[in-house]
């Protein structure tokens, strides 16, 4: 397909047709999220200047202080998908709950789950953040969602991405044929087709662990850190941002491996199964990567609550194999 000249909607189209049975639906969810991270990457490319920096006053279900920045994109998510008619409910990282759609709107058949900005701790030092998403048909009768239809294994996902607000802001998704990237040109207000058919390096050449917790790590996590760093047939380099958006996104395109074990203070980790892993563990695998939590595929773990943590190490098969092999005492 002709790069640059391919925006977000005609691609949408393109792919739609190869579905016979396709009623659309889908597209439409997408375009409205790509709708909502115009409005966002507006507000966050002139954060600086504005003065909706800082602290909302407000903590989210975590008891992390909330940015305006996290509350605002949290709000235009929402408010850019629940007219639709689409969806019967929403799950958002910044919410308790699931998050209903209004009687007043019609409702569908999907629910859709979002990390409305991810990193948002990175915002006010200028350091690249973004929104990551995923779309779940649901499985429970009738149209009013529930918590069941968001207790879903990734495996279950028809589509999932992420919008990385950077240089330049881009919107990569997948919806099961393969992994396309779209950059926002500014002056047309267009996400026009840059990356098709992304496919992440086989074996990569960087690692992204936070080494501040090299301590806390099992034995095994240590050792396999050490030895990728010594006993390697390669040279790594460390790369970490701490904005899982920004780290996910340089090693789909140059390869690599990231990673946030649990440890022992907290075996679980950090990261979130439904809003953060599972979206990214469809795009990696989409992508010829993989995603597991230590042991498990990311994508068959069923969340048994839709804030659930997990371990997350993602990215070229090789470097994630490889990790598991440690974790199981084969290497
Ligand atoms: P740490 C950002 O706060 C975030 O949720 C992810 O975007 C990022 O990968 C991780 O936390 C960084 O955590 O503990 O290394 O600062």
């Amino acid at each position: 397909m002709q790069k640059g000249l391919t925006n977000l909607n005609r691609y949408l189209l393109e792919e739609q047709r190869k579905y016979p049975h396709a009623t659309g639906d889908f597209t439409t969810i997408i375009e409205q999220i790509a709708f909502a991270s115009k409005i966002i990457s507006r507000e966050v490319n002139k954060a600086g200047i504005v003065n909706i920096l800082g602290k909302a006053q407000s903590v989210n279900v975590h008891g992390e202080d909330q940015q305006k920045l996290d509350v605002y994109s949290n709000e235009k998510m929402i408010s850019a998908m629940e007219h639709l008619g689409k969806l019967c409910a929403m799950g958002s990282e910044e919410c308790e709950d699931i998050v209903p759609i209004p009687d007043r709107y019609p409702k569908g058949k999907y629910v859709v789950v979002f990390d409305p900005l991810d990193g948002s701790s990175n915002i006010d030092v200028n350091i690249s953040i973004g929104t990551i998403f995923g779309v779940y048909r649901a499985v429970t009768e009738g149209n009013k969602g529930t918590v069941e239809d968001f207790l879903q294994p990734g495996r279950n996902l028809v589509a999932a991405g992420y919008v990385i607000y950077g240089s330049s802001t881009m919107l990569v998704y997948s919806a099961g044929n393969g992994v396309s990237g779209f950059t926002l040109d500014p002056s047309v207000g267009e996400f026009l087709l840059s990356h098709e058919n992304i496919r992440i390096p086989e074996k990569g050449k960087i690692y992204s662990f936070n080494e501040a917790n090299f301590e806390k790590w099992t034995p095994e996590i240590q050792r396999y850190v050490r030895d990728l760093r010594t006993k390697s047939d390669r040279t790594y380099t460390g790369r970490y941002i701490g904005s899982l958006v920004a780290d996910f996104h340089r090693n789909l395109l140059k390869g690599g491996v990231f990673a946030y074990p649990g440890d022992t203070s907290n075996p679980k980790g950090k990261l979130r199964l439904l809003y953060e892993a599972a979206p990214l563990a469809y795009i990696v695998e989409k992508a010829g990567g993989a995603a597991i939590d230590g042991i498990n595929d990311i994508l068959d773990i069923k969340p048994e609550g839709i804030h659930q943590r997990t371990p997350l190490i993602i990215g070229s098969k090789h470097e994630v194999e490889l990790y598991r092999k440690y974790m199981k005492g084969e290497a």
